[in-house]
């Protein structure tokens, strides 16, 4: 069964209102709501996507004229809008008669009693199961699709934030996959969104390799979108990231009360005063970022041109206690953040201040079963199979065209959209 998924940041007119500044460059008309409209709704009818992931939607816009249209066009939707005074959100559709809806989490990333996560974004964790025409009959059939839709904290120096609001979500998909595994089912995962992340930096990093060394990393080396190196108060990450009363362990899975890891969480010694564990405080001995000198480092003779000893990170417990955070999807990006002529960086949004990636679908990609697999009786594949995906642009070619949004792209992103085969026969 092929399908194809869409996500799409669609640049709320509130947002857009508030930074009107981003868009000194665009003529008046094509920043006007109903225009944007109209050209947006064209734009999901020409492709005409099974799932769709949109961020920034305003919900005075989603239930008057997003919501009807797309129910006319076929789609059922969940939709979350922020907490806090924010007028916009994430919505997720499907259409309806590729898809049942297995389950839907809508989830808030603001949590009152934990100081780090005082942001107002928000996640749809849905869950399908496709539909299989058979002559005249339908019948739900074949492994399971997690589809995972959010807009990660804008704010580029903190991406202490943005870790933790990506924890959550891998923790809500990483629960639900493993409870249906637990069932004998097989779940494919799709995550998309605005994760106001560039490609290769950490956060990137650890969607797509499912693991992150963090210590010691300035915060707003996380997401990449700006060079804030220059600046002389920059907050760096240390562990651990969140504390354990979250509830998510540095695998990014729900932990249960029992399995807490203590050593983690200090113990509060009277007068205030926080007292950390032997184990704990030897992790943060050494750290690769340590070792890692920023290229304009001033030399002071005998001081910073000294080469780092890198044989103290032989020591065995640097390597089992290392600060990371780890989690167990497999994950692989659509796109690969270069344009076909190997010369140009894809842009997903542009505005006055530059352009750059920061929207992706992810997705479990298709591995070969081994051979101890197949001699189980297990056939066909598990995973996902890419079969194409709509063209990015680059920078220049979307200035060429007068800068984002235009008479062409209603918004200040463009939209991604992959199309995937799934494998009916996958073992399960
Ligand atoms: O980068 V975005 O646009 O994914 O396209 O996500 C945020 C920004 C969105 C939601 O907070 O609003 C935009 N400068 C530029 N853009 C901003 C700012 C800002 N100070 N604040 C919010 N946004």
């Amino acid at each position: 069964m092929d399908f194809t998924v869409m996500s799409y940041n669609i640049l709320a007119q509130d947002l857009l209102e508030d930074n009107m500044e981003l868009y000194r460059h665009c003529r008046l008309e094509v920043l006007d709501w109903d225009y944007r409209c109209n050209i947006l709704l064209e734009e999901i009818c020409r492709w005409a996507p099974d799932i769709l992931c949109l961020q920034e939607v305003q919900e005075n816009h989603y239930d008057t004229q997003l919501y009807p249209a797309l129910t006319q066009m076929g789609y059922n939707c969940a939709y979350k809008k922020r907490t806090g005074n924010k007028t916009d959100g994430c919505a997720t559709c499907y259409r309806s008669n590729c898809f049942s809806e297995v389950s839907v989490t809508l989830l808030e990333f603001f949590r009152p009693e934990t100081e780090l996560l005082d942001r107002h974004n928000v996640g749809i964790v849905l869950l399908l199961r496709p539909l299989v025409y058979q002559g005249s009959k339908v019948s739900a059939k074949g492994s399971l699709l997690c589809v995972a839709n959010t807009h990660l904290l804008f704010n580029p120096s903190r991406g202490d934030v943005k870790l933790a609001q990506l924890a959550i979500m891998l923790a809500e998909i990483d629960s639900v996959v493993k409870s249906w595994k637990a069932k004998g089912e097989h779940c494919n995962v799709i995550l998309c969104g605005d994760f106001n992340s560039v490609p290769h930096m950490p956060l990137y990093q650890l969607i797509t390799t499912g693991e992150l060394y963090f210590q010691g990393i300035p915060a707003w080396m996380v997401s990449g979108q700006k060079n804030l190196s220059h600046k002389t108060d920059c907050h760096r990450l240390f562990a651990p990231l969140w504390p354990s009363s979250l509830g998510i362990s540095d695998n990014c899975q729900y932990v249960t009360a029992s399995e807490v890891d203590e050593s983690h969480s200090p113990i509060v010694c009277p007068g205030g005063k926080l007292q950390y564990s032997h184990n704990f405080l030897l992790k943060l001995r050494f750290c690769s970022v340590s070792c890692v000198r920023p290229s304009d480092l001033q030399v002071i003779p005998g001081v910073t041109d000294n080469t780092p000893d890198m044989s103290s990170r032989k020591q065995p417990y640097v390597q089992r206690f290392g600060p990371i955070i780890r989690h167990q999807l497999d994950l692989e990006s659509i796109y690969n953040h270069t344009l076909l002529d190997c010369n140009h960086s894809e842009v997903t949004t542009l505005h006055c201040e530059g352009g750059a990636t920061v929207d992706y679908i992810f997705y479990s990609p298709e591995r070969t079963l081994s051979s101890d697999q197949a001699a189980g009786g297990k056939f066909g594949s598990e995973g996902l199979k890419l079969v194409g995906c709509l063209s990015l642009l680059s920078g220049d070619a979307l200035w060429s065209m007068e800068g984002l949004p235009n008479h062409t792209f209603p918004s200040d992103h463009l939209c991604l959209l992959a199309k995937l085969r799934l494998d009916l026969n996958a073992p399960s």
